[in-house]
């Protein structure tokens, strides 16, 4: 039995990539369904995985995940050779709650800078609030060598999003902090994901902005 994971547009839902890395970074099979955000269709194909009612949303026979976090954990637990989480305590300790402030934090620069791998900009203005953000960021992704915890793990991918805002608005950060973008730039499922929803995505008005476009970095 596969896993189904319900996503929405691979450009803009955020959450939706971290599900989706949390299996196909880690080599778990999984299948996608479309929940399209914004239209009546969103909540027909959440139906099916009750009481779900926003996406990701995970479903295994009639076992149902519907919280990114709650997926980091649960997969770990039924994986624990996928390579969720370090297997030293204390790195594993503080990887999950970089996660875990991922999961719950950073609102100022998600506000300001939604997921739109469709569309980059620059000269982006960048509020106290944004910077603030971007500051805490950079301390987080100061201790990286490669990956934040040497192999890739959950943490990176709860940060993969936060990548690609940060390359699609070419926010200020440090050299270091630009070339962990970059590993993320060039992660095998990140560009597959980013390809497809390329290829397959509408452009939704919701997230035009008025910046100036410029394209977006190469991986
Ligand atoms: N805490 C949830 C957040 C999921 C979330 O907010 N997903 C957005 C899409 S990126 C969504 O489903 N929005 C539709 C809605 O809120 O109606 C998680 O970690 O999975």
């Amino acid at each position: 039995m596969t896993w189904t994971l319900a996503i929405g547009e691979r450009c803009y839902s955020s959450w939706s990539l971290r599900g989706w890395l949390l299996f196909d970074a880690f080599g778990l099979p999984v299948e996608t369904v479309h929940a399209p955000l914004y239209t009546e269709d969103f909540a027909r194909v959440l139906a099916d995985f009750s009481p779900a009612r926003t996406v990701p949303a995970a479903k295994l026979g009639d076992t149902v995940i519907w919280d990114s976090l709650a997926l980091a954990e649960e997969l770990a637990s039924r994986h624990p050779d996928a390579g969720h989480w370090p297997v030293e305590p204390k790195l594993r300790a503080a990887a999950r709650s970089m996660a875990a402030e991922m999961h719950s934090g950073f609102t100022a620069l998600r506000s300001h800078c939604a997921m739109n791998l469709h569309t980059a900009y620059r000269d982006v203005p960048v509020p106290a609030g944004v910077q603030a953000d971007l500051d805490r960021i950079e301390r987080l992704w100061s201790q990286a060598d490669g990956w934040l915890f040497g192999s890739y793990c959950a943490a990176d991918a709860f940060f993969a999003p936060v990548a690609m805002r940060i390359a699609g608005h070419d926010l200020p950060v440090s050299t270091q902090a630009r070339t962990y973008v970059r590993k993320h730039l060039e992660h095998p499922s990140l560009r597959r994901w980013a390809a497809l929803g390329r290829a397959t995505d509408p452009v939704l008005a919701e997230y035009d902005r008025d910046w100036p476009q410029t394209a977006w970095p190469e991986a």
